[in-house]
């Protein structure tokens, strides 16, 4: 494969249809990286799903732009490195930042899938040509609003609901939701708000049967998880805690989970992804897809990751028109009547890019070449 000549970073903001609110706080709008590469004429995207604030991990928009700046997209233009499992190990000789990461793999992903002339998909071993859409409900003003969204979204198809918690939103929206759906396919959330302290409280959460409980204790954790897990009867799912294939298997041998959620950005990349899905498979511990309520371009690279035959559960991965006015690709995401989204069939990512809509949303550029 020839060499990658440019590389582009750009910043970008892209306002929420509707705030979304985690144990974390409430957000607007979205900030992230689009990382393109350019090699013999053909493009290539990739997404950074790091934020603004350190808050979900500590990787934020301007760390992971200088870090990509000063250190990876170096690293590919020294190395001449084109090849994207090549680049994921070599890009190991610096520590963390794995968003920043996974966003040049990515793009050189994109790239690799084009120049096969084969969607990701394929390349990657997926089994799936529909992937089961699930929708994650942020923290609302009010009880009723957060019934009238489930209702929305049951309504628009989506197989699953996840909710948001945290102390003092828990027990009871969970109770309104079962008085209302007694059989949804309900999980929820809690992006690391709880602690040991409030074991008695979690335990509690066992009778409204969810498919299964979310990251409660913070990342970092698998010690405090496994004790909440064996006293638990809901499947615990880890997410944060999650940042390797080494991990991974620490949480199998703790049993500080049952499920597990992949996100590309958390696990630095496609080739990791990968791994854990391998593990999980051969240990019998389900995986499913987590989003960052990317854009179109980082959404399209996670529909591709979950195709793979160990995805599981219905995925955290929605309508375009859930997240955003205008996303940034064409054909838009589309979710069925019956919950799924249909794979796309084009090389590499497999959707367009729209250059006049990325232009519009975008607050900074750089152009970073091979000398
Ligand atoms: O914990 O899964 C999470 C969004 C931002 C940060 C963390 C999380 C989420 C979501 C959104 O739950 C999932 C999506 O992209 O639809
Ligand atoms: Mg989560």
């Amino acid at each position: 494969m020839g060499n990658i000549e440019r590389v582009e970073l750009l910043l970008l903001r892209l306002p929420y249809i509707h705030f979304f609110e985690t144990s974390f706080g409430r957000e607007e709008e979205r900030e992230f990286i689009l990382v393109k590469v350019h090699s013999g004429g053909l493009s290539g995207y990739g997404e950074v799903v790091a934020d603004r604030s350190p808050l979900y991990s500590y990787e934020t928009t301007s760390t992971a732009w200088s870090v990509l700046k000063d250190f990876l997209v170096p690293l590919v233009f020294e190395q001449s490195l084109s090849d994207p499992q090549v680049f994921h190990e070599e890009a190991k000789k610096y520590r963390g930042h794995p968003m920043a990461k996974a966003g040049l793999e990515l793009a050189m992903w994109d790239i690799h899938g084009k120049k096969e002339e084969k969607p990701l998909w394929k390349i990657y071993g997926g089994v799936k040509k529909d992937i089961p859409s699930g929708v994650s409900i942020g923290i609302q003003d009010s009880v009723s609003e957060l019934l009238e969204r489930i209702q929305f979204f049951l309504d628009e198809g989506y197989q699953r609901i996840k909710v948001k918690i945290k102390p003092g939103w828990d027990y009871e929206i969970l109770t309104e939701i079962r008085k209302t759906f007694p059989e949804l396919a309900l999980q929820a959330d809690a992006n690391g708000a709880y602690s040991l302290d409030d074991m008695e409280n979690l335990k509690r959460l066992d009778e409204f049967k969810l498919l299964m409980l979310e990251q409660p204790f913070p990342p970092y954790d698998l010690w405090d998880h496994s004790r909440l897990q064996k006293e638990l009867e809901t499947p615990l799912c880890l997410d944060e805690s999650i940042v390797s294939v080494g991990e991974a298997r620490k949480a199998y041998e703790m049993k500080s989970c049952r499920i597990i959620n992949i996100k590309v950005g958390r696990v630095g990349g496609i080739v990791e992804s990968r791994q854990i899905h391998d593990f999980c498979q051969e240990k019998q511990i389900p995986v499913w897809c987590g989003g960052m309520l990317e854009s179109g371009i980082g959404r399209a690279h996670n529909i591709h990751l979950a195709t793979l035959p160990n995805f599981r559960f219905p995925n955290d991965l929605s309508a375009s028109k859930r997240y955003y006015e205008e996303d940034l690709i064409e054909p838009q995401v589309e979710v069925s009547r019956t919950g799924t989204i249909r794979v796309p069939e084009s090389p590499g990512i497999g959707v367009s890019p729209q250059e006049k809509r990325i232009e519009r949303a975008t607050l900074k550029r750089e152009v970073i070449k091979a000398s």
